[in-house]
């Protein structure tokens, strides 16, 4: 799979359903990774201005050694912020290494990060009943309302489009409260985020690139969470599979040969976490983080902060993670890097989560 400089798609072996920019950069060998831990907690602030609510206490959490932990649904409370897990500092290897099947070459060279500050970062993607509480208190209009929609699955699923009746209240598949929000820009998230921090008085933001990475291999250094086989996924992820592929049987593509019992989004925490507590951090949606697209992981700063772009240019690409519901299999990995304009890329298989400074 290869795309030139400049084409605006794909990452979409069986669906199309997401648009990223794939470059090409060069290889670069494996380093091995580091495990760090995820501990203590921090509470609401002490005092509270009259017109901020408090948010949602932070949960304890402790590394454990295996991979894996059980579904928990989470338990997010529209407007009060979402459940969040403390991320202690640590090192990590970032990025893929070269014999990684379905790596794209963005994905490199590995690079040694130290995760300088804690942080604390959403268990959950931020549902369709957080975002509501934003739009109702707001009157706030996402960017695929305004302007031409969303893009979303065609209905043989072999295609995506752009639908102008398609947004984040309707993305043509069924939504609860419970699911993750989907057919949102970059800058609706950041717009959410901004809102929250108002209302909380906490700073809530996307992740960094480095962040994201760091909590979602949780010590791993395999390609995903479990491991490497992504066709024993289907109790960690909700990827393409084989729910998908009896719903869209003419479309090709790749699927994993297992069942996760879900076609479209599933509700946020169905699945199993991973060893820092955290859920669907690979597949259900891609997960906007705060970074400008550096072709490489050369630009990624070593401290683990964001890389806002080369200095006095505005930032055309944001950066995506950790794969979707209609995306390949292959593209449910930690180290997959996807890039999308933060405008107008809107799509049903695409959310974020929060992170908050400590
Ligand atoms: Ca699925
Ligand atoms: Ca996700």
């Amino acid at each position: 799979m290869e795309f030139a400089e400049g084409d605006l798609v794909t990452g979409c072996y069986p669906l199309c359903a997401v648009r990223i920019l794939i470059w090409i950069i060069s290889l670069a060998l494996g380093l091995g990774g580091v495990p760090a831990s995820a501990q203590e907690v921090s509470s609401p602030p002490p005092t509270q201005p009259a017109n901020q609510v408090r948010p949602q206490a932070i949960v304890k959490r402790v590394a454990t050694v295996p991979p894996t932990l059980p579904a928990v649904p989470c338990t997010n409370a529209p407007g009060l912020g979402p459940e969040m897990i403390v991320i202690e500092a640590g090192r990590f290897v970032m990025g893929s290494p070269s014999n990684e099947a379905g790596r794209l070459e963005q994905e490199g060279p590995q690079r040694e990060i130290v995760v300088v500050r804690p942080f604390a970062i959403a268990r959950c993607e931020t549902t369709v009943a957080e975002f509501r509480a934003f739009v109702v208190a707001t009157g706030y209009v996402t960017q695929a309302e305004a302007g031409d929609g969303c893009y979303v699955v065609s209905e043989a699923g072999t295609d995506i489009e752009q639908r102008k009746d398609r947004h984040w209240r309707d993305p043509g598949f069924p939504q609860t409260d419970a699911h993750p929000v989907v057919c949102v820009s970059w800058n609706d998230a950041v717009a959410y985020a901004e809102w929250l921090s108002r209302r909380t008085g906490q700073i809530y933001r996307l992740p960094t690139e480095a962040e994201w990475e760091y909590t979602a291999r949780a010590g791993s250094a395999a390609s995903r969470f479990w491991g490497d086989d992504l066709n024993a996924g289907c109790d960690f992820a909700n990827a393409a599979d084989q729910a998908l592929k009896r719903h869209y049987p003419t479309s090709k593509g790749s699927f994993a040969t297992c069942d996760d019992g879900t076609i479209y989004t599933a509700p946020v925490g169905r699945f199993k976490r991973n060893a820092f507590g955290l859920s669907d951090m690979l597949g259900n949606v891609w997960e906007w983080v705060r970074d400008c697209s550096a072709d490489t992981l050369e630009s990624v700063p070593a401290a683990g902060t964001a890389w806002e772009g080369p200095p006095g240019e505005n930032c055309a690409w944001r950066v995506v993670r950790g794969g979707g519901w209609g995306g390949g299999p292959e593209d449910v990995r930690s180290a997959i890097r996807g890039r999308s304009a933060p405008s107008v890329a809107t799509n049903s298989d695409l959310g974020f989560r929060l992170a908050r400074n400590l």
